[in-house]
């Protein structure tokens, strides 16, 4: 999964103007380096983070999905955690939703429903502007497990089958380095729940962490580690930013997993 950010501060077209044409042709390239799916999202959900307005969010990402769903002949999803752009991003063309407070918000679970696309359930301890301060957990694998199972009933009392529906441990989201480090380390635990699983660390502070404070752009190789270490523990997808390279460590380690 190739993440595509339709933030202001992504895709400048070198004012304060985002690019319609930029975001399309950075589509484009992930498609051509292998991406399955390209994940969409117009609010940014980084620690500290303000929630975005309704249609400032619309505005955004809307435009993008209606463009790359007629052009792209791979699916698309939103990240997203508001009914109304779930509605309005299935409308113009996405087929998965990505929601990184596992359709918690009012009428989320009933849109979902009434949309009938797959969608990824995520755990977050609080929320984005307050969630790295100080997270506490007894046990963080097994509270994750129970939080994504009890999203998982809250769908099916809703109407939304198991067979819809993607989990998501949510590395960095409410979570210190060594809650991260046992969630990657335990991944198995949160995949016998027995629904795909879809995972995001790609260039994310835990990287940066572990590599003494590595900045962003250093943290590929970081990344990929954490990535074949994810799916050696049943990992079904990875978002990521970058593609080509993950998905040639992607080929190793299905190759390997594909010997008997
Ligand atoms: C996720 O894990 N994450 S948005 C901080 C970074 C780098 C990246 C530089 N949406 C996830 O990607 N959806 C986001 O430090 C997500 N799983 C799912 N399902 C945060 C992000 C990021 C944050």
């Amino acid at each position: 999964m190739g993440i595509l950010n339709v933030t202001p501060d992504s895709f400048s077209d070198g004012g304060t103007h985002f690019s319609l044409d930029k975001a399309v042709c950075r589509a484009r390239e992930m498609v051509a380096e292998g991406a399955d799916i390209i994940d969409v999202g117009g609010e940014s959900t980084r620690p500290g983070a303000q929630s975005v307005p309704l249609q400032q969010e619309l505005d955004r990402v809307v435009p993008v999905i209606e463009k790359i769903a007629a052009e792209i002949p791979i699916p698309i999803s939103v990240d997203t955690s508001k009914p109304q752009v779930m509605r309005e991003s299935v409308a113009a063309g996405a087929g998965l939703i990505n929601d990184v407070m596992a359709l918690r918000l009012p009428g989320a679970l009933q849109a979902a429903r009434d949309l009938s696309v797959p969608v990824c359930l995520m755990h977050m301890l609080g929320e984005p502007r307050f969630m790295q301060q100080q997270p506490v957990y007894g046990n963080v694998v097994a509270e994750v497990r129970v939080f994504l199972e009890e999203r998982v009933r809250a769908c099916e009392e809703t109407g939304i089958s198991r067979e819809k529906l993607l989990l998501d441990p949510g590395f960095g989201f409410g979570k210190s380095l060594d809650h991260n480090l046992a969630l990657l380390k335990n991944l198995r635990a949160i995949a016998d729940i027995g629904l795909p699983l879809l995972i995001g660390i790609s260039r994310k502070s835990m990287i940066g962490k572990i590599l003494d404070e590595r900045p962003v752009d250093g943290r590929l190789f970081g990344s990929l580690a954490a990535a074949v270490m994810a799916l050696e523990r049943g990992a079904a997808i990875v978002r990521v930013h970058d593609v080509a390279p993950t998905v040639d460590a992607i080929r190793v380690v299905a190759a390997t997993q594909a010997v008997k």
